[in-house]
């Protein structure tokens, strides 16, 4: 075999990984085309979470490689700071001419924990500029996840993420997730129990007093939690509450961005409108790290009022609005519009419902949700031993030739927004083989 296994596996610190189990019997990934990854024992794995749910439009997509390709030879790097390139530019009037509503101005990071840093940092920043510096605490919710720096690990929900890390930013609060299995089990699409949750912003205003709380974070459908759809008419009473308070509402789309729900953004999705939303994953297809925060008239004017030749938000990062970065993400709107993905115009969607639903009565599976082309299989879990069933099913599953993600004993399923009928199919048949025969 080619030289596509390392001797040795001890100095790669991976994250998010059980290292150990993993090196005594690695899962490498040496290819990928499609639908579809190369394992390193040269097997096909359909990939059913467009890697993690970044590779929105599958993956080897000619485009990008060419763009990157040139952006490489025509310019590797320019200074992100008090000089620009043209590819900046260009990318961010067509990404918010994408963004519905008035979030017209998008700051560039280099991952979704960046873009949710600097969302968080903008929050404070825009409170103070307006002569509210008083308002300084950050709201999130049980179960979120807005990645793994400070500020995200602080308003973020999961508390093995947390655990470890002290006590992380002061003057966080958070309001309860919205998973109910006890009256939205089997739901097909958004829930009808839960809008009433919201009302713990409401609550926490008035323990707090609303004039101390600068921002609301959610993810508008959380991911990395197992795939928690928003209750019908949670996010709007969320967005009545902010405006009741003069709070600012953060929608953290980094995974829900770039098709993932059937619209380009899940503003459009739900019919809510937040002051900032951030983004990554599908804006370079995964290809070029990157982020993005999008932010509102309203909220970038307030900045633009000192002196002019002041800098106006002290923050930044050497590889903000990297061109190589630009030149990816480009291309990746590109193969969007080509391949109409932000907004996929045939029944895939459907589809795709009915065949996650289709696993109903499969042993141990106590709860499937889907959402555009996203789905969850929940399963009941091993008395004494949690998440080891679903590890079970990502293992097997591995081994059958299919890629999932699991989070305590739930499946998450993302595949690439290209997918086909015949894929689905596909991913069906090896899943229920897999839950069949897992214990
Ligand atoms: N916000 C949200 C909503 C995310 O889902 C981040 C922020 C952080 O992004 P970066 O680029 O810093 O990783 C994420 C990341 C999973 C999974 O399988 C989800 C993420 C990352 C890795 C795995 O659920 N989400």
């Amino acid at each position: 075999m080619s030289n596509t296994t390392p001797n040795d596996l001890s100095s790669y610190w991976m994250p998010f990984t059980a290292n150990r189990q993993f090196k005594e019997n690695p899962r490498m990934l040496v290819a990928a085309d499609g639908m579809y990854y190369t394992s390193h024992d040269g097997r096909q794995i359909l990939d059913g979470t467009a890697g993690l749910w970044c590779c929105n439009a599958g993956h080897k997509r000619p485009k990008i490689i060419k763009a990157v390709s040139d952006q490489m030879e025509t310019m590797d790097y320019a200074p992100a700071f008090q000089m620009g390139h043209p590819a900046q530019f260009e990318l961010a009037s067509r990404l918010t001419s994408i963004m519905p509503g008035d979030l017209n101005h998008v700051f560039y990071t280099n991952s979704g924990s960046e873009a949710v840093e600097t969302a968080l940092k903008i929050a404070l920043a825009y409170h103070r500029a307006n002569g509210e510096g008083h308002r300084t605490r950050l709201i999130g919710r049980e179960k979120g996840y807005h990645g793994v720096n400070f500020g995200g690990m602080s308003v973020g929900g999961m508390p093995a993420n947390r655990k470890m890390f002290g006590n992380m930013l002061s003057g966080v609060d958070h309001m309860r997730h919205t998973h109910d299995l006890s009256k939205n089990a089997f739901t097909r699409g958004q829930p009808e129990h839960g809008a009433e949750l919201a009302d713990d912003l409401e609550r926490l205003c008035q323990l707090h007093d609303p004039s101390t709380i600068a921002a609301v974070i959610v993810e508008p459908l959380a991911g990395s939690a197992g795939v928690i759809l928003p209750p019908k008419g949670y996010l709007e009473r969320l967005r009545k509450i902010c405006d009741q308070h003069g709070i600012l509402l953060i929608f953290d789309e980094v995974i829900t961005g770039f098709g993932r729900l059937g619209t380009p953004f899940a503003v459009d999705c739900f019919g809510v409108q937040p002051d900032m939303v951030t983004a990554a994953k599908g804006l370079t297809n995964g290809t070029i790290p990157m982020g993005a925060v999008f932010a509102s008239d309203k909220i970038h004017d307030v900045f633009m009022n000192g002196p002019e030749g002041m800098i106006e938000f002290f923050h930044g990062y050497t590889y903000s609005g990297n061109p190589v970065a630009c030149a990816a993400a480009l291309a990746t709107l590109d193969t969007y519009d080509d391949d109409g993905l932000l907004e996929r115009t045939d029944d895939m969607a459907q589809y795709w419902e009915d065949a996650i639903h289709s696993l109903k009565g499969t042993r141990n599976v106590i709860d499937l949700r889907n959402l555009g082309i996203i789905g969850a299989v929940e399963l009941e879990p091993i008395a004494g031993a949690p998440t080891k069933r679903a590890f079970s099913a990502f293992l097997k599953a591995y081994e059958e030739g299919l890629l999932v993600r699991t989070t305590g004993d739930i499946i998450a399923l993302s595949p690439p927004l290209i997918i086909e009928k015949s894929h689905v199919d596909k991913l069906i048949e090896i899943l229920s083989k897999v839950l069949k025969e897992i214990d």
